[in-house]
């Protein structure tokens, strides 16, 4: 800060009115914040809200069989009034609705949720005092209490995904932005005139009740802003993350407020990331429906995933993914140093779409035996494996653990790992424990593993080797 403008007190007008940057944090400090995200890997996305109980279909007719349906109102091009009054009375969640969920999530080795207090469409999951577009005024429930006490009472680490994109409020003005979606662009605003400003002090208003009237929230997940509206000019960003960080200063934020490569984007594509991110746009990089190439050293990410193609329940969405992709997907990102938040989309009443429980209770199944090769491990040393992936982890007296993932058998029952090992190698079956003969040599390690793969999906091996892991250079 210039000496001048300090003399000024200047500096303390635009700090003010510039909307205050997070409070300045340690890297040891935000290591520390971000220690229990890191080591948790593996999380679970839920969309629901009014979309659900339309299901892909509107006035009779499938809206599609692929996609967003969390985005019908889009698709339909309906204005807030006729959405509501056709979704409304569909939305019917049952009581007890939440538990089976955090269940669901905890029996699949989920560490934490993150589900939808409020999505494009406006309607808030709880009890909100600046709207009556709440399930509080509509239901008279707090859905979000409902969710937030089911996850906390299994164990998990919860927090919410909250759209800045908002279809429903009169003020929210979407001629702004080209990129971002709006159900009425292209025509004029039905009430006049729109103050954005007015909406984004909504906005702020509705994200502090959630902050402040719940107890302890561990992640926010903002969603979504574009190259052309993003920010502090859209959303008085830097405000909104200094207002939460205020009253929940352990919550770790995505970077979705922004849309610029310094906060990890390089365009408006789901795919379109930069790994890169300055701490003050968020805490973790987001890319969506892809796993990234290669980890991203230095960079928190988080890969979302669907487990068809929408995130809102759909009826006529089958495109359901096998739960080979879904374990190896899980492994793949860990190998890689990142998170899967893995979605499921709930109907109307709350339940969840047996496909959806078939394929996190096979993960769950898988993670009871391997889960030590997934949790608070780091990435993967090699660049890359024929037959699978790694990761690793420290242990006491200098000593690396590596976890094999084994995707490919190898049919001479030889596992070669590209990996200079000395006499003190060891290895065994990460189920069970069988101890497995090494071969070690200075250009790779053979490990004898056998004719048959244990786990035809995923089969862990652990090699343990004194040190750091000496990674062999590729035959020429
Ligand atoms: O438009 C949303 C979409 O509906 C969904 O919520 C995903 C989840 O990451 N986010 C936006 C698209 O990037």
């Amino acid at each position: 800060m210039t000496p001048r403008l300090v003399a000024s007190g200047l500096f303390f007008v635009v700090l003010l009115t510039s909307g205050g940057l997070p409070a300045a944090e340690t890297p040891a400090q935000r290591d520390a914040r971000m220690q229990w995200w890191r080591e948790a890997r593996f999380g679970m996305f839920v969309h629901w809200g009014l979309y659900s109980g339309l299901a892909g279909t509107w006035e009779g007719k499938p809206v599609g069989t692929r996609g967003g349906m969390e985005w019908i109102q889009q698709r339909v091009k309906a204005d807030t009034d006729t959405y509501a009054k056709a979704a409304i009375p569909l939305f019917q969640p049952r009581v007890g609705f939440a538990r089976p969920w955090a269940q669901l999530a905890r029996q699949a080795g989920c560490r934490y949720v993150v589900f939808t207090s409020k999505h494009h469409e406006g309607f808030a999951l709880h009890d909100s005092k600046v709207s009556d577009y709440d399930a509080g005024s509509v239901l008279k429930r707090d859905l979000f209490k409902e969710i937030m006490d089911a996850c906390r009472a299994e164990g998990l680490r919860v927090g919410f995904y909250h759209s800045v994109i908002d279809w429903h409020h009169d003020q929210y003005a979407y001629e702004l932005s080209k990129q971002l979606p709006h159900p009425l662009k292209g025509r004029p605003y039905p009430n006049g005139q729109r103050d954005h400003a007015k909406y984004v002090k909504f906005l702020h208003a509705q994200v502090n009740e959630l902050v402040s009237n719940y107890g302890p929230v561990d992640i926010l997940w903002w969603d979504y802003s574009s190259q052309d509206f993003q920010g502090q000019e859209a959303w008085r960003a830097f405000d909104l993350m200094a207002q939460v960080r205020a009253k929940q200063p352990k919550i770790v934020m995505n970077n979705r407020l922004f849309r610029i490569p310094e906060a990890g984007f390089t365009g408006m594509g789901t795919a379109a990331i930069a790994s890169r991110l300055d701490p003050k746009y968020g805490d973790f990089i987001t890319p969506e429906q892809h796993i990234p190439a290669t980890g991203m050293p230095g960079v928190d990410w988080e890969t979302c995933m669907t487990m068809n193609t929408t995130w809102g329940y759909s009826e006529h969405d089958h495109d359901w993914k096998a739960n080979e992709m879904l374990i190896r997907n899980l492994i793949d990102i860990a190998s890689k140093g990142g998170n899967y938040l893995l979605n499921i989309g709930p109907k109307a009443d709350g339940s969840v779409p047996p496909e959806s429980v078939r394929g996190l209770q096979a993960i769950g199944a898988w993670m009871k035996t391997n889960g030590e090769s997934i949790y608070a491990t780091a990435a993967s040393p090699f660049q890359k494996l024929d037959w699978g992936r790694c990761t690793q982890k420290k242990l006491p007296g200098g000593k690396t653990r590596l976890y094999l993932h084994v995707f490919a058998w190898p049919a001479d029952g030889k596992l070669v790992v590209p990996l200079a090992t000395g006499p003190a190698a060891s290895a065994r079956l990460l189920a069970g424990g069988k101890p497995l003969v090494v071969t070690p040599g200075d250009n790779q390690t053979t490990i004898a593993v056998g004719a048959e793969a244990p786990d035809k999906i995923a089969t862990v091996i652990e090699l343990d080797v004194n040190g750091q892991p000496k990674v062999a250079k590729p035959a020429p």
